[in-house]
């Protein structure tokens, strides 16, 4: 008898758990029982009743769990239990490049110091219960003594488009007691260390670390490269820790770039070492983030294999530059758009986007552009009389700006991303290389990829945050190849993010404002077309299994049973 523990428990006479329902292999978990009441113990739920689906949020693109019965033809399901002593163990695949790596003192080392952290973490996350004693019921046939990591590139630095596939083995014990991840890349690894994590479930009977549902095969990919969330701290400042806890909850749910719009017209929190007075612009001299601050989060970031976009938004949304530099305004009393017809407003770009190449190494920052309105220009003699001069009319000089937004950032090695209007309004003058970010209406993706420019979704009426009436159901089945069906006109849709926008949330709130909605577009945005139900209620076990994750892991989610309310009473 090849089995061991049951998942319906440890005691008497339940030695195993076998289904006559084969698992759906290949297609979405299906649990028609959605059962209502209180969701901290769902985790467990299903345990109990036998309903088998990948406890994984996002859906992995491939994935077997359990075993056929070669006399029955049934699927056999174990659970393992990880040893006392379990530990990761990194390996280099044959070839590997491990000369590479540099442990910054010089000499040459074979460790991944991105992935010894990230063992500490999961390690942590993994046995989070103190009630471990160590002492198993289970025989030793069905430990998993540890998890080994076979990984091709020792390369760290994170570049848009990384390769973050992997594969995920838990093999049946009795023939071997180590589970195995393989990636092609650190980043790779370490979205197989969550799923891994995810797979393992606490037992307070056993007081062990247990995997359900083995063994397990998973074959893993995104579906899209730029899987996005937007912070805005200009208006409500957030402290590092908050955005830290933000990062750690999208590593969760495998998005990987942090969108951060750092300024608008309500405050400049951020330290310009180039221009040191913009930062007076900041609510008080507390809610500020220096340079150093800025370095620290997009470091934390990379760990976690997420990239950090920042913004300026220009011309518009810029009003608070000027409480540093008056001279930025059009004139004290009408303060944005910034003062077209002065070098000085464009020398001020150049030295911010020249000490952002200095901080935020990804491939992209966000220039803004959307929501223009030229009639401060127009009522300034000044500026009026400068567009007179170039003959142009204010939606030409709000071209004009742009453009030379582009050029500059362009010439700091960036590609340029821009609110969706100046494509609505002048794409024909655009740079192809630059993307384009869709806010308004769905339907616009379509018209960016056919003219062959690059895409970023985030349709507000399904991917706002701030729009707190729109429940998880919106988010998860807001699709970013609606009416794309070309193969090249969809490789250029990026992906898609999520805004949270902060006139409705500060640090008190901004966590169960985000979660668990922004979950419901990660998988949309990482898991496989076929794989996404087509009733959000098909995955309503599964997402709510994932917000108790979070809650355990010290993410203050809401509840899956509506936006902002609270379970019903029992
Ligand atoms: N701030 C900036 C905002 C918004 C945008 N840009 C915004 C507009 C409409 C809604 C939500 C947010 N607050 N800089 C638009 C991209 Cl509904």
């Amino acid at each position: 008898i090849l089995l061991i523990f049951g998942y319906e428990k440890v005691s008497a006479g339940r030695a195993h758990y076998k289904s006559s329902q084969n698992l759906r292999q290949h297609g979405r978990p299906h649990d028609p029982a959605v059962k209502h009441g209180r969701e901290n113990n769902s985790r467990h739920e299903g345990e109990h009743t036998g309903r088998r689906f990948p406890r994984i949020w996002p859906l992995p693109h491939r994935f077997t769990s359990g075993e056929v019965d070669e006399e029955t033809g049934s699927r056999i399901y174990s659970t393992y239990t990880l040893a006392k002593d379990f530990c990761f163990d990194l390996h280099w695949a044959p070839g590997a490049d491990v000369a590479d790596i540099d442990n910054g003192e010089g000499s040459q080392t074979t460790l991944s110091p991105l992935l010894s952290e990230a063992f500490e973490r999961y390690r942590a996350l993994i046995f989070n219960k103190p009630s471990i004693f160590g002492t198993s019921l289970m025989k030793d046939s069905s430990k998993i003594s540890s998890l080994d990591l076979l990984v091709k590139s020792p390369v760290e630095t994170l570049r848009y488009g990384v390769d973050e596939s992997y594969v995920l083995d838990i093999p049946d014990p009795q023939n071997a007691s180590r589970a195995l991840i393989q990636a092609n890349t650190v980043i790779g690894a370490l979205r197989g260390l969550e799923t891994f994590s995810q797979l393992c479930i606490f037992d307070f009977e056993t007081r062990t670390v247990n995997v359900p549902f083995a063994p397990w095969r998973i074959s893993d990919e995104p579906r899209f490269h730029y899987r996005g969330l937007l912070i805005d701290t200009a208006r409500h400042y957030q402290p590092l820790s908050v955005i830290k806890q933000v990062i750690d909850a999208m590593s969760y749910a495998k998005l990987n770039v942090l969108h951060w719009h750092i300024v608008d017209t309500q405050s400049f929190p951020l330290e310009i070492p180039s221009y040191p007075n913009l930062w007076r612009g900041s609510f008080s001299p507390l809610e500020r983030y220096s340079m150093s601050d800025a370095k620290d989060i997009v470091e934390y970031a990379r760990k976690r294999g997420i990239h950090v976009m920042p913004e300026i938004d220009v011309p518009g949304h810029a009003a608070s530059w000027g409480v540093g530099y008056p001279q930025l305004w059009p004139s004290s009393n009408c303060t944005q758009p910034l003062d077209i017809s002065s070098n000085f407003t464009f020398n001020v770009i150049n030295g911010i986007l020249s000490d952002f190449a200095k901080t935020f190494p990804f491939e992209l920052v966000h220039m803004g552009g959307d929501e223009v309105n030229t009639s401060c220009w127009m009522q300034t003699p000044r500026i009026r009389k400068w567009l007179r001069r170039h003959n142009f009319t204010g939606f030409d000089g709000y071209k004009h700006f742009v453009l030379e937004a582009e050029t500059i950032s362009m010439s700091h090695g960036y590609i340029p991303v821009n609110w969706e209007e100046p494509f609505d309004l002048f794409n024909s003058s655009l740079n192809r290389k630059r993307v384009i970010h869709n806010w308004l209406q769905k339907g616009v993706a379509p018209k960016v990829v056919r003219a062959g420019f690059r895409c970023i979704v985030s349709n507000q009426d399904a991917w706002y945050l701030d729009h707190l009436d729109v429940p998880w159901q919106t988010f998860y089945q807001n699709e970013p190849w609606t009416n794309i069906t070309d193969a090249v006109e969809r490789a250029l849709v990026l992906g898609g993010e999520v805004c949270m926008w902060g006139e409705t949330v500060d640090a008190s709130d901004i966590q169960q404002t985000i979660w668990p909605r922004a979950a419901a577009a990660a998988e949309r945005l990482w898991s496989s077309l076929d794989g996404l139900a087509e009733d959000p209620e098909d995955v309503v076990p599964r997402l709510r299994h994932f917000r108790c994750l979070l809650n355990e892991r010290g993410i203050p989610a809401a509840s899956v049973l509506s936006s902002r309310g609270r379970d019903p009473p029992y």
